[in-house]
């Protein structure tokens, strides 16, 4: 006969039989531990817990030292491969990719999968402990500024290439659905990248930037480079937008001039504050240019935009000396870096004064690796989270068995499920426009959409891995777990490429310049999911709460027209979480209501749209944009001393 010598206070992990119940149903049951207390408090397991009470003593008895010896207190959560785990991205695949093409990525993807887990994972966690450190001088005092990283960190540019997480988007190998599957492998790659997901963020910025001047001869090699699949040859670009003065405002917040010299080229002088992965090999950057008369142009329509190699060939810095790293709450294992530029030579690439519009081509990529990475961090901690209830119990039963434990795991489920299709979406259309076949629709809705899911998502999946770290107990806040890391490295994605403020007036923004236009485009493309769930009954409550959202959401627009700009100042945010939620809403509904949706597939969809799904119109409703309102918030925070207060 077997026994079970451990006290219940062990978790399940220590009694390896409680991992096959259905084998061994007896030892299972005997494995089971009474109540948290220790003392029996259910009925018909008397026998059971006076065997496990004298367990304990026993235990107790137990020398201390042996105790201490013994194994695993817990069983660490461990997932397996992350493509074949996905069940979402499997079936949206499934659904959407051309047979020849799902057969091709499919195997690739499920090897990737395993590369990711077997040799991809261990080097971002050794980039977690190796950051990279500065090196100011050398031996001898000579200045050398060098950025040290770690081999792990330099093994996942190699792998980048090797995987050609950026040139996959440029080769269209496969049409229109090349950038999609960029993304997918930029989604299964990011949550192991060690922050690597960083610097090709700001190199599949750069590659866009030059392919939209058509790739101009001077920019080729970089393009080359940019999209490389040999590690050789592969180059990471920045992005070094952010001065001291203005990181959300670069139109006011740039002070870096650039002079123009008798071969064309042009020296940069100024002092860049946040430089990520500053070890890139090169960056694209703004600057005032200083006219024949040493003046320079101030707003947005002084800025240009240059490209500049951070080092020439033999390593020496281009006229760039590195003040320090920053000293940040996560993405440590990358690099960022104050910068003060001494007349770096560098090449005007784009018209004079059309710097943001030219970097803003950057800016819509990076923020697309934004909501990868947004996504990837949920997905992670999910994934995290549903392993270690299978694992760990709690009460007498494992955590999968507590309904309200579920009930919260479901939630930020249905949470991710929604970003993912967002996602797919953006990437579907900017597919589209890339291979040149999508409609002037296509690109207003891809323009409005990336500014809205970025900074969503950027939110959720704050929240989301604050809430699956809970699921962890005090195992969540210990850092030697790593989930700590997942946190840090999440919640800088509602801050960097713009925060959530910044692209709510991007989305005004949006609206402004297409006259209206796009949000005409947004109500029939949402109307058009819809219908695809109209024969069915299980979806119709749930199809209900969009229609019902879009025509609140109509009302809204239709007043914003008229309103005053403080009042759409006020709306931006709520504004873009509406148009958010309905959208996902639709798309959820969309992927339920396909022919081979799980059950799964239609839940999300009902859970989905049984939130607040127009809260700028709720809060329209409460007069929450009237200049009122905006003296009452300045009053509020200013508390006990009005004079701060704002006097709009
Ligand atoms: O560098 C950073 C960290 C890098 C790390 C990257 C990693 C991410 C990877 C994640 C992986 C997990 S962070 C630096 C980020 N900085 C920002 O995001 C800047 C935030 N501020 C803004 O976005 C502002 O809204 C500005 C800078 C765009 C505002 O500038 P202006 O000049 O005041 O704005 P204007 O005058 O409205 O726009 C100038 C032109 C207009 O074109 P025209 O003149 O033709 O009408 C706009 O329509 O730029 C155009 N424009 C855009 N076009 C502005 N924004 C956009 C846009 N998003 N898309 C298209």
């Amino acid at each position: 006969m077997f026994t079970c010598r451990l006290p219940w206070w062990r978790s399940s992990a220590t009694c390896k039989l409680w991992r096959s119940p259905r084998v061994l149903p007896g030892i299972w049951e005997r494995c089971q531990p009474p109540s948290h207390t220790g003392i029996n408090t259910t009925a018909g397991q008397g026998q059971q817990v006076g065997t496990q009470e004298k367990q304990v003593v026993e235990d107790l008895e137990m020398p201390l030292a042996r105790r201490e010896t013994e194994t695993l207190f817990q069983e660490q959560p461990e997932t397996g491969n992350q493509y074949l785990e996905d069940a979402l991205l499997r079936s949206y695949l499934k659904t959407h990719l051309p047979p020849k093409v799902l057969e091709e990525v499919n195997r690739d993807l499920e090897r990737f999968g395993n590369r990711l887990l077997t040799k991809i994972k261990p080097l971002g966690w050794e980039c977690e402990l190796n950051p990279p450190v500065f090196r100011q001088y050398d031996a001898w005092g000579r200045r050398v500024d060098q950025i040290v990283t770690c081999s792990a960190w330099r093994k996942m540019k190699e792998i980048s290439a090797e995987e050609g997480l950026i040139a996959e988007a440029y080769e269209r190998r496969y049409s229109s659905w090349s950038r999609l599957l960029q993304a997918v492998k930029l989604y299964l790659f990011s949550s192991c990248s060690g922050g690597f997901n960083c610097p090709l963020a700001m190199t599949d910025g750069a590659a866009k930037v030059i392919e939209s001047l058509g790739i101009p001869g001077s920019l080729k090699n970089a393009f080359d480079h940019l999209t490389s699949r040999d590690p050789k040859k592969f180059w990471t670009s920045g992005q070094w937008m952010t001065e001291r003065r203005g990181g959300s405002d670069v139109a006011n917040g740039t002070e870096t001039v650039a002079k123009k010299q008798p071969d064309g080229t042009y020296c940069l002088y100024g002092f860049k504050w946040f430089t990520s992965a500053a070890d890139s090999d090169m960056t694209l950057t703004l600057a005032r240019v200083v006219d024949t008369e040493g003046h320079v142009k101030q707003g947005s329509s002084g800025l240009s935009l240059f490209y500049l190699k951070v080092r020439d060939e033999e390593g020496k810095l281009n006229s760039i000396q590195v003040q320090r790293l920053k000293d940040k709450l996560g993405t440590r294992q990358m690099a960022t870096a104050e910068l003060w530029l001494d007349g770096a030579n560098a090449e005007l690439i784009s018209a004079e004064g059309r710097g943001v519009a030219s970097i803003s081509n950057m800016l819509n990529i990076t923020r697309i690796h934004n909501v990868i990475g947004a996504v990837a961090s949920m997905r992670r901690m999910i994934s995290l989270s549903r392993e270690y209830a299978r694992r760990r119990v709690a009460f007498g039963k494992l955590l999968k068995d507590h309904p309200l434990h579920m009930q919260t795991i479901a939630r930020m489920e249905v949470q991710a499920r929604g970003a993912f299709l967002l996602l797919m979406e953006i990437v579907r259309l900017l597919g589209l426009a890339e291979a040149s076949m999508a409609s002037e629709q296509d690109q207003l809705l891809l323009r409005l959409l990336i500014p809205v899911a970025k900074l969503y998502t950027g939110k959720q999946a704050s929240a989301v891995v604050v809430e699956a770290m809970e699921s962890f107990g005090g195992q969540g806040y210990m850092e030697d777990t790593g989930l700590p890391v997942i946190l840090r490295d999440t919640l800088v994605l509602s801050i960097w490429e713009g925060t959530t403020n910044i692209l709510s007036l991007d989305v005004l923004r949006s609206l402004a310049k297409s006259q209206g236009q796009v949000m005409a485009v947004f109500f029939s493309t949402v109307q058009k999911k819809l219908e695809l769930a109209s024969s069915s009954a299980k979806l119709e409550p749930a199809a209900k709460q969009v229609r019902d959202a879009i025509s609140s959401l109509r009302r809204f627009t239709q007043a914003a027209g008229s309103a005053r700009a403080l009042t759409m100042e006020l709306a931006a945010r709520d504004f873009s979480y509406s148009l958010a939620r309905i959208y996902a809403g639709a798309l959820l509904i969309e992927h339920a209501a396909r022919p081979d949706a799980s059950s799964a597939d239609v839940s999300a969809a009902r859970r989905w749209c049984n939130q607040e799904l127009c809260p700028v119109a709720a809060e329209l409703e409460k007069s929450s944009y009237e200049a009122e309102e905006a003296l009452m918030d300045s009053a509020l925070v200013y508390e006990g001393n009005p004079a701060w207060a704002s006097r709009l």
